[in-house]
């Protein structure tokens, strides 16, 4: 009997990749999907899974729906990777943010203890948790100091985690995902907005590019690989947190002058810094150190952050191109 998996944020970045790497390895893929106006499968699409998917309605907000999508999908495997995900939205919904990021999380937790303890779970946490950081390089053992609302909420997801594990015996797992892009990227997370602006000045549909801090600095690495990560942690006899990340940190500037040279542009001709982006609250540095997810998981980063952006770049040059 081939493995069942239920996915929350399915039509995300990372819930497209993972669904392709379960679908591959045979598994029956079961996606949480909360009612939109609009359509939210073109992931799906890309990656040509679209029609290869059980979809399940449920918003992670409501207890009810997340325990009938466990009781459908009956899955050996829980990735909760739903999310009010961009942090700068956070400080605009943050009661959203908390009930979503934050007590969603129960609401998978409590259904899987109640009607299916076999089970297995995967917490999507977050390198945002380190936020004002209190170690040059942040692994498991690194104290938290979440920076927005969507840190504060990750944080409670992460120890509820934690905690069922511990008070129930469940496996659940909590990944500590440093920045991961790709061509699925949304649009207002800054690699893909970068790579978005810098096509179109290329291809003269746009005239300037407007950030924020471009001094921050982040981990960044290719969400492909650590869809991969979350998948090897399930495979695990023993549930546990691991940090995944590249081990190498770069400015938004650097990213910025790299996707530009791609198209053999100079950022600092187009680059508008508008205080519009700043948040109130910065992260100003990260750097995962993923050492142990080395040793036990045998997991290692694959794609470089010059090849992740020529990536996104071409993509973007085929989507805009046809526009
Ligand atoms: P994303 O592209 O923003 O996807 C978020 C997903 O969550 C979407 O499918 C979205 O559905 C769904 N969602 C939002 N609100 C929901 C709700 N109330 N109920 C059910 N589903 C809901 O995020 P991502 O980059 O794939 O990240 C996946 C997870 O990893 C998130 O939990 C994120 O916080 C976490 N994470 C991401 C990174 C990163 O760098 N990408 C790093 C660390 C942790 P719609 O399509 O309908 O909006
Ligand atoms: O791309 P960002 O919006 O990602 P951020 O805030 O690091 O969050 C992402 O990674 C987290 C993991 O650490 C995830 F948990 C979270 O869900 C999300 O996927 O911003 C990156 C940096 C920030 O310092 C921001 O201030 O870029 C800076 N920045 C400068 N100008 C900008 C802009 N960010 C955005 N989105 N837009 C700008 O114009």
């Amino acid at each position: 009997m081939s493995k069942s998996a239920l996915i929350t944020g399915l039509t995300g970045q990372d819930g497209a990749y993972l669904a392709k790497l379960l679908l591959d390895k045979g598994y029956r893929v079961h996606g949480m999907v909360a009612r939109r106006s609009t359509d939210t499968r073109w992931r799906l699409r890309e990656l040509g899974i679209e029609g290869d998917i059980v979809y399940l309605e449920g918003d992670l907000a409501d207890a009810c729906a997340v325990q009938r999508a466990v009781i459908k999908a009956k899955p050996d495997e829980f990735y909760n990777l739903g999310a009010q995900s961009f942090v700068g939205s956070s400080w605009d919904q943050p009661v959203t943010t908390a009930v979503v990021d934050g007590l969603g999380v129960t609401h998978g937790l409590e259904a899987i203890r109640q009607f299916s303890p076999e089970t297995r779970f995967y917490q999507a946490s977050t390198s945002e948790m380190f936020g004002l950081i209190q170690a040059e390089l942040q692994d498991e053992n690194t104290p938290f100091y979440p920076r927005s609302p969507y840190g504060v909420a990750k944080l409670y997801g992460h120890w509820i985690t934690v905690n069922y594990r511990e008070s129930f015996g469940l496996h659940a797992s909590s990944g500590i995902l440093f920045n991961h892009e790709s061509p699925l990227r949304g649009i207002e997370f800054v690699t893909r907005k970068v790579t978005d602006a810098a096509v179109r000045i290329k291809l003269g549909k746009q005239k300037e590019l407007r950030l924020g801090n471009i001094d921050a600095k982040r981990d960044w690495g290719f969400a492909g690989d650590y869809v991969e990560a979350m998948w090897l942690m399930l495979q695990q006899d023993k549930a546990d947190d691991y940090v995944v990340a590249t081990g190498i940190t770069t400015t938004v500037r650097d990213m910025c002058r790299i996707a530009f040279e791609h198209l053999d542009l100079n950022y600092e001709d187009y680059l508008v810094i508008d205080p519009a982006f700043f948040r109130p609250a910065e992260v100003e540095v990260l750097l995962g150190n993923a050492g142990k997810a080395e040793r036990v998981l045998g997991w290692k980063p694959k794609t470089s952050l010059d090849s992740l952006i020529q990536m996104m770049v071409d993509a973007d040059l085929r989507r805009i191109s046809k526009e």
